[in-house]
């Protein structure tokens, strides 16, 4: 790629919605989008803002959000309150909103900034304007054409890439969130052109419940839908070594023109709802890794549950893309309570869950990915 060939430093663009963390799923839902705002305040601390171009993103328009969802879907989101939601109760099934969705206050609003965000930063990417583009705010990767799905309601990854799309001709999607990426995958099935690569637990019964390595897309989508299935307590050399392996297989049979990774920070160790066993250094390691592609990427953020160390996670990987170390102890912050009582960058997280991946395992899933990869050669 001659824009990053001509460059040596990257050219990183951040795009943060002020008011996005400030929606409320309910009291004891696991999704909390205050940990965007405590991201923030992390990277603006520790000064990551001076290495990197800070935009307030637009919101996205409804004609946007329809360049994937359906109307009456869309027009839905846009209508029902917590107040009128009995008028709608009858659709509630059809639209699966419920408790993984719930109707909170500004539900649209909250989908038109995050949404806007992953928009955005494809038209940067689309106008060399930046070589890496970060939004935290995004990567709710379940989201259907017509449904929510676990606690996403708009796909942006999904409107992202058709934005990537109109002008890259290949668009390489990754996700290491526990959970399967099943709307995207879903949303790309029968195309060459996205290939999608989702990392996850998958036991028949952990949701989404998708993700199977049977699962290869289909028509002209054949082999372009790859999936690597986890087991519980997944440590870091096993996870690092299995990314590595499959990510170069993949970037050099697929040379994609432009990349999405989803960094989903619940397949941390110590996660509300995870059960991997990934140090922030080694989730890290795998943005590393892509970064080191040199190929123009989007960064989106996605799922974790233990707040202070999503937080935690998504500073330091804002500090690998735009190449600056920071100290392991936190600056001082408004929100420093939050990361009691070691008031580290990097506490640690393991051990909690004893490892099911053997290396007979692990040595067959990467088997089978090859296999699938030299299928995608031919
Ligand atoms: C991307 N797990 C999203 C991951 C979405 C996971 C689920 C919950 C959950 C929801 C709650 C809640 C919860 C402690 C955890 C089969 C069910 C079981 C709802 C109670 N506590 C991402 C979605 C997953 C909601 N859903 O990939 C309100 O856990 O397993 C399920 C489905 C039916 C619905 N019930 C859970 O990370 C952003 N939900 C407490 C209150
Ligand atoms: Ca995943
Ligand atoms: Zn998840």
């Amino acid at each position: 790629n001659m824009r990053l060939a001509s460059h040596n430093k990257t050219r990183v663009a951040y795009f943060h919605d002020e008011g996005v963390g400030n929606y409320h799923y309910g009291e004891r839902h696991p999704m909390k989008p205050h940990r965007l705002t405590l991201t923030n305040h992390l990277v603006l601390n520790y000064g990551l803002h001076k290495k990197m171009e800070i935009f307030q993103p637009r919101r996205a328009t409804d004609n946007e959000i329809l360049e994937f969802h359906a109307p009456d879907y869309v027009d839905f989101l846009k209508r029902v309150t917590p107040d009128n939601a009995e008028e709608f109760e009858q659709v509630f099934q059809r639209f699966n909103v419920g408790d993984d969705c719930p109707i909170f206050d500004g539900i649209y609003d909250f989908c038109q900034r995050y949404a806007g965000a992953s928009i955005e930063a494809s038209r940067k990417l689309i106008a060399g304007g930046a070589d890496i583009c970060i939004n935290w705010s995004g990567g709710l990767h379940h989201a259907k054409k017509s449904e929510a799905s676990g606690f996403c309601f708009v796909n942006d990854i999904v409107l992202g890439t058709l934005e990537l799309l109109r002008y890259f001709p290949r668009v390489l999607y990754v996700d290491i969130d526990i959970h399967h990426g099943d709307g995207v995958q879903e949303a790309f099935y029968s195309t060459d052109r996205v290939m999608t690569v989702s990392f996850h637990k998958y036991n028949g019964d952990f949701f989404p419940g998708t993700g199977h390595l049977d699962e290869i897309g289909t028509s002209l989508g054949k082999y372009y839908s790859l999936n690597v299935p986890l087991r519980d307590g997944i440590d870091d050399d096993a996870y690092i070594w299995l990314f590595k392996e499959v990510m170069d297989g993949v970037m050099a049979t697929y040379q994609p023109s432009a990349i999405v990774l989803q960094c989903g920070a619940d397949s941390l160790g110590c996660d509300r709802l995870g059960c991997f066993n990934l140090s922030i250094e080694a989730h890290g390691r795998c943005v590393q890794i892509m970064k080191d592609y040199k190929i123009p990427m989007m960064v989106v953020g996605g799922g974790g549950y233990t707040v202070r160390n999503v937080a935690r996670c998504w500073t330091y990987e804002t500090s690998i893309l735009v190449d600056q170390e920071l100290s392991n102890d936190l600056p001082p912050n408004e929100y420093i309570d939050f990361f009691k009582p070691d008031y580290q960058l990097h506490p640690h997280l393991s051990g909690r869950v004893e490892n099911q991946n053997d290396r007979q395992y692990l040595l067959k899933v990467r088997e089978r990915a090859m296999e699938q990869l030299r299928y995608l050669d031919a």
